[in-house]
């Protein structure tokens, strides 16, 4: 259950993959008016009109403090983040959102007296010399993309501003996340999602990395479930902050197109790697969880199977009623 159903809630990065579909989450679970969404970019219509919402910018410290005493906002999901692909292309875009923006939440949240925050880690914090195999909860984390040096940075400021201020900061490292109602934005991990809209749309994808690629995956109903599984356990069984092994999926994206081709027998998929090969390679293939599963009940409900059937159901609805509404890939 809910810690308090009293909770007055921001999200930031409300317009993302995750954001648009967390925020719809929360709002039925504590009132929509106690959901406040907010985003950079102009917010889909869905957001707009089933609760409050405000465009901010999470740089500017003033506005993200004005934002937090005019709702009286107890807990902040900070979801605002620049992801790998495109933090390799704008490295200082990325530094300043992604560290520049925390450590503003972080400072007004202790200031205010929020008393909790919600900060992703990503499987990203790891790096080359990380155990590829059962990637374990405590291990060497020397990350090789802008991205995740910025994850790593912000697991210690989480852990740091938890044991110097008392601030409840949890987070979650993130595998790739499949969804079907938002498209995610300069990923490494896109492609386990452009896959299906291409396979659905054109029959045929090229894909950015090798068929032999495994890595680690989550669908989003696991991956809002796990998130407001952390959020909702006692502080006192967690010896994390914001830096939980979340395990759910692992598959190639040979194995991917395969499951796909069971449902779509002409599907073609082709491989064509790019830079983004490059930063899968120094990721782990498989991730050791059992510190969610023991301190806070973890465990996935979609197999890869269920997975590919729920996304082509739910994909194959929306593309052939709204397809223009879904926009290019
Ligand atoms: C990315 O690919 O950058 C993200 C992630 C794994 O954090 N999806």
């Amino acid at each position: 259950m809910p810690a308090s159903q009293n909770e007055r809630i921001l999200v930031t990065g409300a317009c993302g993959q995750i954001g648009v579909e967390l925020t719809l989450a929360l709002r039925e679970r504590y009132g929509n008016d106690n959901v406040v969404a907010t985003d950079i970019r102009p917010l889909p219509a869905g957001i707009v009109s089933s609760g409050p919402g405000e465009r901010l910018d999470v740089t500017q410290r003033e506005a993200l403090t004005s934002v937090i005493e005019r709702h009286r906002i107890s807990v902040i999901y900070h979801m605002a983040a620049i992801l790998s692909a495109t933090g390799e292309e704008k490295p200082r875009l990325a530094w300043n959102v992604n560290i520049g923006g925390l450590h503003n939440v972080l400072e007004t949240a202790r200031e205010l007296g929020v008393t909790r925050v919600y900060h992703p880690s990503s499987i990203a914090a790891f790096g080359p010399e990380s155990p590829k195999e059962d990637t374990p909860q405590e291990t060497v984390l020397r990350p090789t993309t802008l991205y995740g040096i910025t994850k790593v940075t912000g697991e210690l400021l989480g852990m740091y501003y938890s044991r110097r201020f008392g601030l409840d900061v949890r987070g979650i490292r993130y595998p790739g996340v499949i969804s079907s109602e938002t498209l995610p934005g300069g990923g490494t991990t896109d492609y386990a999602v452009e896959i299906f809209y291409e396979a659905l749309r054109r029959g045929r994808y090229s894909c950015f990395v090798r068929a032999d690629t495994v890595l680690p995956m989550i669908y989003m109903p696991d991956c809002i479930r796990a998130t407001l599984m952390l959020m909702d356990a006692p502080r006192v069984r967690l010896r994390h902050a914001a830096e939980y092994n979340v395990a759910a999926l692992s598959f190639s994206a040979g194995e991917l197109a395969a499951e796909i081709r069971r449902r779509i027998p002409d599907f073609v998929c082709e491989y064509r790697p790019d830079f983004r090969q490059q930063i899968a390679d120094s990721w782990p293939r498989t991730i050791d969880d059992r510190a969610a599963r023991e301190e806070w009940g973890w465990a996935p409900q979609y197999d890869l199977a269920a997975m590919v059937e729920d996304m082509l159901e739910k994909l194959s609805s929306r593309l052939g009623s709204a397809s223009s509404t879904l926009g290019p890939l």
